[in-house]
């Protein structure tokens, strides 16, 4: 059996299991295996109740559906869907914080405040707001407005696509494929991929390529940023990562899921004096907030807080039995989860009403009062705390440092005079850093956990590459100590170091959760902008990657990326490989439409090959393979950071 896990604490966990454990994920992935290939490749179809059907290209009974369909349509339509469910997800999520800075726009009582105006301003310039003569709280109303009209819209582009290059704009209409409203690029994907509609799998996969350009440039950019408005511009920031921040003599709450609607109110309940007061009266230390995958990487590179683990360590922070309350919102969030926190005293707590789990306490965030709602949950987490039996906390936990935005980056190479990804620019085009690999996405049971996630960036770092990430991926590579300014001289090449070492980050940046995957897209843009590297994003020496995927929002990332001009590989496998004909067209044919395509590959230590051989082609046509020469740029680099 291959290993589970690389991280220790897994292990820790895993072995203390005895029969009366609960199950977890890894043992209903045993569970179901073997995986039904016509599942896994794409083939299977249940768009009708003609079906469901099974086809199998080549054979003389199953070549087609009942319908006639094919398998490049069925796969195409299968992939499609995975797209408009992972953008509706983002998206969903994008509406609920524009509604939320509207609420703080109109509602002084809310609790929530617009805490970075820079960006409120930034945003509101982008989307052509006057701003003059108007009140902090009317720009982030018109902001907020604008913003929820691009989810309605009928006819026109969504706002954010025009911070794209300007040739790629062109390039999206010339394929007609920019976004009109979020909603309706996933209501059409939805209609188009029903029975007998859409019949030709490269006009489904425009389509497709249209509602996921809607979630990176519209839902997951409209998230991102608003968000920022609400509750900060990320900037680099210290914290500890793994299942050993639980603490044993603090009341530990753990927030799990992705809006940080939920979480940055809990940030601030979490500091009430008489809570923790009544904390005390329990026995208590004091209040532990932690996190799971993206609430956590929302509440680190926002206040520093500690990550308790990704996606796959959800139910062993509960087996720890320090868990006095978990608290969910929506997405990726284990419906194993009663089941597990019914072995020990762990209060599970559902706050989103669009995520309801049975045996969970309800309390509604979406009420009127949510710093109440949020103090009241806090309350419930202190008093389970006396009951608490038998505590076994790993002892892994790691020192990182998160909150690389592109304005943080932009500040930390271009320094405080002048803000601006030139020096990275310059160090690119000098050949210092060979270019920027986006290394995003889950873990998956399926593969051992978090291995491919590190063996890949460890070898891009240590080809002057610089990784930028988010979500689990970041979390796992945080857990092997990359996010640490010191891993620059242990792991990465000679030229990224010098570069760290001279800036002083790591050479793996964690930029946030996977909406924030739209941070990476406006950094490229910006790259073009500066000059030097190409008049389009497909010409940068960059590509992305998640070696681990397992959520239909990574297809809908892996997609726009793609859209976006960028070479984007999967680790796992991919549900399309059923279909000869639809793989040459997303492995091989969209590079002609898009300049960007899609590639799968298992092996991590392949991966990177792909990936490091895709940025040497694009270093190639760019003309800058050799790199100038050092000496000089030497000099330029000194004064830039003075
Ligand atoms: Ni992204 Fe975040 Fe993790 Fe995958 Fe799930 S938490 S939105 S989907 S599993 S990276
Ligand atoms: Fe089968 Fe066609 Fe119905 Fe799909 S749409 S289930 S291929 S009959």
């Amino acid at each position: 059996m291959a290993k589970r896990s690389i991280d220790k604490s897994v292990e820790h966990m895993l072995d203390r299991k005895t029969p009366d454990s609960p199950e977890t994920i890894w043992d209903r992935a045993d569970n179901q295996k073997p995986h039904c290939t016509f599942g896994e490749q794409g083939l299977c179809c249940r768009a009708c109740y003609m079906g469901p059907c099974r086809v199998k290209p080549g054979s003389k009974k199953r070549e087609r559906g009942v319908c006639g369909a094919t398998a490049e349509v069925i796969v195409a339509r299968n992939f499609a869907r995975m797209i408009a469910s992972g953008a509706a997800a983002h998206s969903d999520h994008g509406r609920d914080v524009a509604e939320t800075l509207l609420l703080a726009a109109k509602d002084p009582d809310s609790g929530y405040t617009i805490r970075d105006e820079r960006k409120l301003n930034k945003v509101a310039r982008a989307f052509g707001i006057d701003t003059k003569d108007k009140t902090t709280e009317e720009i982030a109303a018109a902001v907020a407005e604008t913003a929820l009209a691009d989810f309605g819209r009928q006819e026109g582009e969504v706002a954010f696509t025009h911070l794209a290059p300007e040739p790629r704009q062109a390039l999206w209409r010339d394929h007609d494929i920019v976004p009109r409203g979020i909603d309706r690029e996933i209501v059409e994907v939805m209609h188009r991929t029903g029975m007998g509609v859409d019949q030709d799998h490269r006009s489904i996969m425009l389509q497709g390529a249209r509602a996921a350009l809607a979630d990176g440039w519209g839902g997951s950019m409209i998230a991102t940023e608003l968000q920022d408005i609400l509750f900060g511009t990320p900037s680099p920031v210290r914290g500890q990562v793994n299942l050993g921040v639980l603490s044993e003599t603090e009341v530990n709450i753990v927030v799990h899921g992705h809006e940080p609607v939920l979480s940055e109110m809990l940030v601030i309940a979490a500091k009430d004096p008489e809570l923790i007061a009544l904390a005390k009266t329990k026995g208590a230390a004091g209040i532990n907030l932690a996190g799971i995958c993206c609430t956590a990487n929302e509440i680190l590179i926002r206040h520093g807080l500690p990550v308790a683990g990704n996606i796959l360590q959800q139910e062993l922070a509960i087996w720890t039995g320090a868990v006095d309350a978990m608290v969910v919102d929506v997405q990726c969030i284990m419906p194993s989860l009663p089941e597990v926190a019914r072995c020990y005293h762990t209060r599970l707590v559902t706050t989103s009403p669009k995520g309801r789990i049975p045996g969970a306490k309800h309390f509604d965030l979406s009420d009127k009062r949510p710093l109440d709602t949020a103090k009241a949950i806090v309350k419930e987490a202190i008093l389970n705390f006396p009951n608490r039996d038998k505590v076994d906390i790993p002892d892994e936990k790691m020192d990182l440092i998160a909150g690389f935005s592109h304005e943080a980056i932009n500040y930390m190479l271009g320094g405080s005079f002048r803000e601006s990804y030139s020096p990275l620019n310059d160090n690119v085009i000098n050949g210092r850093i060979k270019g920027v690999a986006g290394v995003v996405g889950c873990s998956n049971p399926k593969v051992t956990h978090d291995q491919a996630h590190v063996s890949l960036t460890e070898e891009l770092i240590a080809n002057d590459i610089l990784v930028v990430q988010t979500g689990c991926s970041a979390i796992a590579c945080a857990k092997a100590g990359f996010l640490r300014p010191e891993t620059a001289e242990k792991y990465a090449g000679k030229g990224l170091a010098e570069v760290c070492k001279a800036v002083g980050m790591p050479p793996v940046l964690h930029s946030g959760s996977c909406v924030d995957n739209s941070r990476i897209l406006i950094a490229l843009s910006e790259m073009v902008k500066i000059g030097g590297l190409g008049s389009d994003i497909s010409e940068l020496p960059v590509a992305g990657a998640a070696p681990e995927w397992m959520s239909e929002k990574a297809i809908a990332i892996g997609q726009y990326f793609v859209a976006s001009g960028v070479y984007t590989v999967f680790g796992v496998g991919l549900p399309v490989e059923g279909s000869k004909i639809f793989s040459k067209h997303i492995f091989k044919e969209f590079e002609e439409v898009f300049g960007g395509m899609w590639g799968v590959e298992a092996d991590p230590g392949k991966m990177a090959t792909l990936i490091i051989d895709h940025i040497n082609s694009k270093r190639e046509k760019l003309g800058i393979s050799k790199g100038r020469e050092r000496v000089l740029f030497d000099m330029k680099m000194r004064r830039e950071l003075e």
